[in-house]
C-alpha cells in the first residue's frame, strides 16, 4: 500500500470540548504519523476554498460560519493507506449514522458539529494541504515502531 498524506481539521467544537488530544491519540495509536501541525483560526476565504465544492449547498453558510467561529487544529497525517484509513477511524459524515469506536460515532451526535475534518482521495487531499500547509510546515521522520508497524517478513 502506498505512503500517502491527508489533510486533517479538529473543528471547533473539538477543539472547544477539549478533544484535541483524544482525537490525535485515534491516529498516533494507529501508527500513522503528524508530520504537519498548526492551531489556527481559519480565515473566511480559506474555509471557503476548502469546501468549495458545497457552494449552493443548503448547509453551505453554516459550515462556513462554523468553520470560522473558533480555532482548529490542522494535522498533516501521513501513512500507508492513510487517505482512507483516516476517514474510517473519524466515522461517517453524519455521526448518527458512525458507529461507536469510530470518532464522530463516540464523541458526536451532529452533522455540522461532526469534530473532524479529513481528506477524501489523494487529488482532494493535495489541493487541500496546498491549501493549509506550506512545505517548510511538513517534516521527515522515523517513528520508532515502523519496523514492528510494517514488518518485511509477515
Ligand atoms: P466529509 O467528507 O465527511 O467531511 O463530508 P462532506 O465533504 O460531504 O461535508 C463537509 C461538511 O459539510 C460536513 F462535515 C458537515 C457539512 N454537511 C452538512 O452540514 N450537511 C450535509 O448534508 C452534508 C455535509
Amino acid at each position: 500500500m502506498e505512503t500517502e498524506q491527508t489533510l486533517v481539521l479538529i473543528k471547533p467544537d473539538g477543539v472547544q470540548r477539549g478533544l484535541i488530544g483524544e482525537v490525535i491519540a485515534r491516529y498516533e495509536h494507529k501508527g500513522l504519523k503528524i508530520v504537519g501541525m498548526k492551531l489556527q483560526q481559519l480565515p473566511r476565504n480559506t474555509a471557503e476554498a476548502l469546501y468549495a465544492v458545497h457552494l449552493g449547498k443548503s448547509f453551505y453558510d453554516v459550515l462556513i460560519e462554523f468553520m470560522t467561529s473558533a480555532p482548529i487544529v490542522a494535522l498533516v497525517i501521513e501513512g500507508r493507506g492513510a487517505i482512507d484509513l483516516v476517514r474510517i477511524i473519524n466515522g461517517e459524515t453524519d455521526p448518527k449514522e458512525s458507529r461507536p469506536g469510530s470518532i464522530r460515532g463516540d464523541f458526536s451526535v451532529n452533522i455540522t458539529h461532526n469534530i473532524v475534518h479529513a481528506s477524501d482521495s489523494p487529488e482532494n487531499a493535495q489541493r487541500e494541504l496546498d491549501i493549509v500547509f506550506g512545505p517548510e510546515e511538513c517534516y521527515k521522520y522515523n517513528r520508532v515502531d515502523e519496523a514492528i508497524l510494517h514488518p518485511t517478513i509477515v
